[in-house]
């Protein structure tokens, strides 16, 4: 029986457990990426494991998303992650150099190998035929210090691809039509993997798009061969001793499989305020747009970059928008500089934004109250965009450079009727490189002395779980409920290493008064549990969404259902992560309820995986199960993997 692509990478990684769909399985990490947002956590955990140096072929720590620096929270960061590099071993790649995803694939992404990433969008590496996976901080730490990375062994999707793109259809739509098929829910344990005749028709930046966005689905990641396009990509990047030809067998045995003509693609949009409500741009057009902006780890490649500033040759933009453009990186930006594409950029009146996270975060841009702002990015969750009211569409750069023309959401296709023809760009032979931005650690690190600035916190402890734990529900949320809900990033990341300031945020967006009553119960003696309803935790990898409510005295949350990495992330810091047994529980239990979940700790002992809880409140009793391996237990039983790696 021939082998999917998926099987092959993972099968030359895995050290421990069986190939046996929907179990646990342990993989060796090669490479490991963290980002400043994230890695600050990572790497405070990493110390605490006193290793004295990384133990993966290539750990690189990017400075990309705190990059504001208002106030000296963020440079002081910077400082302590240069230096904890340059002391473990750690290539740095400075604030400037571009954002993380952007710059792994250009500079150290190779087919084959795996990467492991404290960033949701670490599939990206997927592009060029990486298993790329999404993490939270303790777990890429465990991965540099040399441990294996759990994971589910996968069911693997075919999508299989025919045809090619139409002029003005782009790779953006490619995905955003995936999320219609798929939606951002019940996806949990799937890869995604690509193939078909249409993928040579794609460039690694159109597959990098592809496989950043497969994140929106909840998937564990998104893969494609490695071909003569991949191998093209690493000799323009200089790395051509990088390719090695890879694809799955042609008698690969898939769990599905789905097939998409590109041929029959229009562009598309995703609507407020989900990546998976999407629309034809055809029902939509019309709607006045107050901001446009390009850029972020999906669409800011040179071809991007490009196609967009030679849409806009000789024109303005409209006097109702605010257009912003950020090139994924220093080489994307000095490419495009070299190219002529920045003048005609600047020339039609873009406001050039570092290469870095920025807007995509909410760290930059936030777009006026009740502003349509389209967005090349990846995530249109509420609030997302620093100004809550704000209507946030994801397009591709096409569709985004359209409107920037004529103010309103228009069909690409019909600028032809404008004059405009469409502009074939193709990718350079070779890139002009530069990779003084990075900084290699030395070769004896003896004498470096870590940084540590004032704002910078020891990560917080937790204690092992109790017998039973005695309750309130803090808070009862709905479905879909997004880490970028649970905890804010924008602005307030700068707090991502103040761990007891960044939990006043909790919550902010759904409910700000969740901090105050999480706090008293708390001061009372008592625990908080989270409840909520389906796709829990869904979007990007950040730990502070277990870390800060685990700070707060949360001891357990209880959903319907609950995304990948942030249940992971709850194992890491002790949360049981429960789902009701019986859905319609869930419309019983009430915020303010105090439960009783006890001999919690027998329960996971036991080899069952249902516990009872007790609803004093309404005088009820009912069923949660838990899905978890004899590891994951006994890190929860321990108050976390920090406690249990001691
Ligand atoms: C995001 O896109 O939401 C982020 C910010 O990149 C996060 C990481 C973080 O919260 O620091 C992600 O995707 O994991
Ligand atoms: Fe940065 Fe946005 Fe990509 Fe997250 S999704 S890594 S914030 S560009």
């Amino acid at each position: 029986m021939g082998k999917t692509l998926t099987e092959k990478i993972l099968a030359t990684h895995i050290t421990e457990g069986t190939k046996e769909k929907g179990k646990e399985v342990g993989i060796t990490i090669d490479q490991t990426l963290t980002q400043d947002a994230t890695g600050t956590m990572a790497y405070l955990q990493f110390e605490a494991m006193n290793v004295p140096k990384v133990h993966t072929e290539l750990s690189v720590s990017y400075v990309d998303h705190n990059t504001v620096q208002i106030g000296f929270e963020n440079a002081d960061d910077h400082k302590y992650l240069q230096s904890v590099a340059a002391k473990y071993g750690i290539i740095y790649s400075r604030a400037g150099n571009g954002i993380c995803h952007q710059v792994h694939l250009e500079r150290f992404g190779k087919p084959g190998k795996t990467l492991l990433g404290s960033d949701s969008h670490t599939p990206t590496g997927g592009g060029i035929g990486m298993i790329a996976i999404g993490a939270g901080g303790l777990d890429v730490a465990v991965a540099m210090a040399g441990g294996p990375f759990y994971l589910t062994y996968p069911k693997v999707i075919k999508i299989n691809l025919t045809g090619a793109l139409k002029p003005w259809v782009a790779a953006k739509d490619v995905i955003l039509k995936v999320l219609e098929i798929f939606t951002t829910k019940g996806n949990v344990g799937c890869v995604f993997e690509y193939a078909g005749e249409g993928v040579k028709t794609l460039s690694v930046p159109d597959r990098a798009t592809i496989t950043n966005m497969g994140a929106e689905c909840g998937v564990t990641t998104s893969v494609f061969p490695s071909d003569e396009v991949t191998k093209q990509f690493l000799k323009a990047q200089g790395r051509e001793k990088d390719w090695a030809e890879l694809h799955a067998d042609k008698d690969a045995v898939y769990d599905r499989i789905v097939d998409i003509n590109l041929s029959e693609l229009a562009p598309l949009a995703a609507t407020p305020h989900s990546p998976g409500n999407v629309k034809k741009i055809r029902d939509i057009e019309g709607l006045a747009v107050d901001q446009v902006c390009i850029g972020s780890c999906t669409n800011s490649s040179y071809t991007d970059m490009m196609t967009v500033a030679h849409i806009l040759k000789d024109k303005k933009v409209h006097p109702n928008v605010s257009f912003v453009v950020a090139p994924g990186s220093k080489q994307v930006l000095e490419n495009i500089t070299r190219d002529g594409g920045l003048a005609l950029l600047l020339g039609a009146g873009a406001r050039l934004a570092e290469s870095a996270c920025g807007f995509c975060i909410g760290n930059s841009q936030s777009p006026k109250t009740t502003a349509v702002s389209l967005r090349t990015s990846n995530r249109n969750f509420l609030g997302r965009s620093g100004t809550k009211d704000a209507q946030v569409y994801l397009v591709s750069p096409q569709t985004a450079a359209a409107a920037v023309i004529t103010g309103k959401i228009t069909d690409p296709r019909d600028l032809e009727q404008i004059g405009v023809s469409y502009p074939h760009i193709t990718m350079p032979k070779k890139f002009y490189l530069d990779d003084s931005l990075f900084i290699t650690p030395p070769a004896d690190p003896g004498k470096v002395k870590v940084y540590r600035g004032p704002n910078i916190g020891e990560p917080p402890k937790n204690t092992p779980l109790p017998d039973t734990i005695r309750a309130e529900v803090t808070i009862k949320v709905a479905d879909e409920i997004t880490t970028d809900h649970i905890i804010p990033a924008g602005a307030k990341m700068k707090y991502r290493s103040n761990v007891p300031k960044y939990a006043e945020y909790l919550f902010e967006v759904v409910d700000p008064k969740f901090y105050e009553r999480a706090k008293k119960t708390k001061d009372a003696g008592l625990h908080n549990v989270i409840v909520a309803g389906l796709s829990y935790g869904q979007g990007s990898s950040r730990e502070h969404a277990a870390l800060c409510p685990m700070y707060m005295g949360v001891k357990a949350v209880i959903a319907k259902s609950m995304e990948r990495i942030h249940k992971a992330n709850l194992i890491n810091f002790g949360i049981v992560p429960l789902t009701f047994a019986n859905k319609d529980d869930y419309t019983t239990i009430e915020q303010g309820d105090t439960l009783e979940i006890p001999d919690i700790r027998s329960a996971l002992t036991g080899r069952g995986n249902t516990a009872k809880v007790l609803d004093k409140t309404k005088g009820k009793e009912f069923q949660v199960s838990f899905d978890l391996s004899e590891r994951d237990r006994k890190i929860i039983l321990a108050g976390g993997s920090l406690n249990y790696v001691k």
